[in-house]
């Protein structure tokens, strides 16, 4: 797939900075298996471009930085819909934010929800607009992340804050994800641009082999929730597949809570 076939996302290159713009607005920037296929190119290209020495990640608009997996498409189709490979590669995605020898930074404009929340935590710096809200969703739509969403959201937050926004399936606003230790800083929305802007500007003055060297040590001392992650997949590919996981997918669609009580 080549950068100006992209539908899903938006691909710039800033002075050094590369843009990568989830734009999907209408679904809340949610991913389906396309969107995931050319977030991965994006990314491939940003690694392989000397050009570039920092990455943003952001959404469409002003609601959503990315609201996870496209709940309507799995309503329609039952999986993600159609990719390059044939297989939905969002572990293969989370991998890449992890091994990009360049900082990334997620630029939280609004929702970061479910999988998308995931991709935020993953990235290396989260700066979030004053109107961003966090959390995850999967218990109530019949998903769930056992790899990098929770293993390694616990590292970050640590265990009982983790357990609470699984558990419980809450929304927080920013200022809550800042003490937490969620996000790096949370800024007005007119201003988010900017600051990341500014973020980039003083990692792009660093020596790049030193950063390469720092993420990589960094990422190490976690690398095997990976191995979890890909575990996890496996049951995850079971499990949505099940009357309880519809259930929760079919809830979303028809605006109504879900009804779990026969499957405990
Ligand atoms: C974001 C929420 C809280 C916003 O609520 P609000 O403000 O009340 O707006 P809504 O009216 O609900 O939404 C506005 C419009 O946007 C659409 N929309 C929102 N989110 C999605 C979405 N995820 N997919 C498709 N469309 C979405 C709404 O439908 C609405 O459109 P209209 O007006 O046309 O009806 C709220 O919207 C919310 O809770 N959204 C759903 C969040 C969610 O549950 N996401 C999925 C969580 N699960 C995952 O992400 C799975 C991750 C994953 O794919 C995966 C990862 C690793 C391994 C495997 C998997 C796997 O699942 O297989």
């Amino acid at each position: 797939m080549e950068i100006h076939e992209f539908t899903d996302i938006r691909y710039e290159v800033d002075d050094g900075l590369a843009w990568i713009t989830i734009d999907r607005p209408d679904r809340y920037n949610a991913f389906r298996a396309r969107t995931i296929d050319e977030l991965i190119r994006a990314f491939k290209a940003a690694w392989a471009d000397d050009g570039v020495g920092v990455i943003a990640l952001t959404g469409a608009g002003d609601k959503a930085f990315c609201t996870g997996g496209d709940q309507k498409q799995r309503a329609e189709t039952g999986d993600y819909g159609p990719s390059e490979t044939g297989i939905f590669e969002v572990e293969t995605f989370h991998r890449l934010i992890r091994d990009v020898p360049k900082p990334v930074i997620a630029a939280v404009n609004g929702y970061a929800i479910g999988g998308g929340h995931v991709i935020h935590v993953i990235c290396d710096i989260t700066i979030a607009s004053e109107s961003a809200i966090f959390g995850q969703t999967g218990p109530k739509v019949g998903s769930f992340d056992a790899g990098f969403g929770s293993a390694y959201l616990a590292r970050i937050i640590g265990q009982k804050r983790a357990r609470e926004i699984w558990m419980f399936c809450r929304q927080y606003d920013a200022e809550t994800a800042e003490r937490w230790g969620l996000v790096n800083a949370v800024v007005p929305p007119e201003q988010l641009r900017d600051t990341v802007r500014a973020w980039a500007d003083d990692a792009l003055r660093l020596s790049p082999t030193a950063l390469k060297a720092l993420k990589h040590s960094f990422n190490a001392e976690t690398e095997h929730i990976a191995g979890i992650g890909y575990m996890a997949f496996d049951t995850l590919e079971l499990f949505v597949e099940t009357d309880e996981a519809r259930e929760g997918v079919s809830a979303f669609n028809e605006k109504r809570p879900p009804d779990f009580s026969s499957y405990r």
